[in-house]
């Protein structure tokens, strides 16, 4: 099949999907905000723009996922940080035990349309595990699901505790305790590695790690650190959000048909992420998108200072409004909208096909958040 011939294919069975599955049809964002009430209801084939064009219209899925049932919400999962339990060593360390279930479970991934996942607890992407730099980190780690499974994070540790086939890999009603230090501190990812591997990572398992910097050991940048470190005061004057970038093949032809950021397409579209004009913004943008090589993110009308990794202080690129990641690629972006009007901001991939696809969203600037 050609180039076009493919991307016919993958949008027929979305829209296609859609309309089948839920009932629905596909209209135009502006009509779906209520910025065209007046206007006729579109009437949308597979690859009609048909409808108003006016205000931001875009074509999307009609309708919402049902949160409840799946379990989990996206907008929930931006600020659902995991802290697990804090104990103390005998050295006077802090342990952080995270306890992490997998299990089969199959998710609504856009209006109607349902995905057989496999979950780390029971969600998509699983927990965002948060820590501290130096921690020790103890994770429980229980098999419930109906295959072998394993959690390879992205850090530093030893061998045996790498999650892969041989070293820490868990049978269905297995359990295996992973231990090992916080680092380094930065914006990280955990997947399972068991084979196929990139079956096993697109069905729905990984999750954002992320380890705050100690301000302690960074003096020449110690106020930038207790910005990163959650709970201080110098962090709540940020509004941070966790954004995993990921795809959803429903026809396991190694394609994707559906894209997100948090795992519901077009969520952020429906339900704009409300932002105070006047506090800056952390986003910490994991790449979790199989099957397609690059991912990308673009901020409308604001640019960003980016931290590739999070692993440093200072920025790894000043000012972009568009940054692209490989696979397993995350980073940390800051922005602020402190002198902009207040209004929706769109943000989405910058492959056009993703956007159109489901990954897209917006931030309502308002003049303050509660
Ligand atoms: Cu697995």
């Amino acid at each position: 099949m050609g180039w076009i011939g493919e991307r016919l294919s993958r949008r027929r069975l979305l829209f296609g999907s859609a309309v089948a599955g839920a009932g629905t049809a596909l209209v135009s964002l502006a009509t779906l905000r209520g910025a065209a009430q007046t206007a006729p209801a579109p009437v949308a084939g597979p690859l009609c723009t048909a409808g108003p064009h006016i205000g931001h219209g875009n074509m999307i899925t009609v309708g919402d996922v049902d949160s409840k049932r799946n379990g989990f919400d996206p907008a929930a999962i931006l600020t659902d940080w995991e802290r697990g339990e804090v104990s103390s060593l005998p050295d006077g360390r802090t342990l952080r035990t995270f306890e992490v279930v997998a299990e089969d479970k199959e998710i609504e991934i856009a209006p109607g349309i349902l995905f057989p996942a496999w979950t780390f607890n029971g969600r998509v992407p699983g927990p965002t595990l948060r820590a501290t730099e130096g921690e020790r980190l103890r994770l429980v780690f229980k098999n419930r699901g109906s295959h072998v499974h394993t959690m390879h994070f992205h850090g530093i540790h030893s061998a045996r505790m790498d999650g892969i086939p041989g070293a820490g890999e868990v049978l269905p009603g297995g359990e295996f305790v992973y231990e090992f230090d916080a680092r380094p501190f930065g914006c990280h990812l955990y997947h399972c590695h068991s084979l196929p591997l990139k079956r096993h990572i697109h069905k729905g398992m990984y999750g954002a790690f992320i380890v705050d910097p100690d301000p302690a050991r960074h003096p020449e940048h110690a106020a930038v650190a207790r910005s990163r470190l959650l709970g201080t005061p110098e962090n709540k004057e940020w509004q941070e959000f966790v954004m995993v970038m990921n795809g959803f093949d429903t026809d396991f032809d190694k394609k994707n048909e559906i894209y997100a950021v948090n795992t519901v397409a077009h969520h952020f579209s429906k339900h704009p992420i409300r932002v105070d004009r006047r506090r800056p913004v952390r986003i910490y943008l994991v790449n979790a998108l199989e099957f397609d090589p690059i991912n990308s993110l673009h901020l409308h009308a604001n640019f960003f200072d980016y931290y590739d990794h999070g692993t440093t202080l200072t920025p790894t690129l000043r000012t972009v409004d568009t940054i692209m990641q490989c696979q397993a690629q995350r980073g940390i972006l800051e922005f602020s909208y402190h002198a902009h009007e207040t209004g929706l901001y769109m943000f989405h991939a910058h492959q056009s096909e993703f956007a159109e696809l489901g990954w897209m969203g917006m931030f309502d600037v308002v003049e303050a958040t509660a």
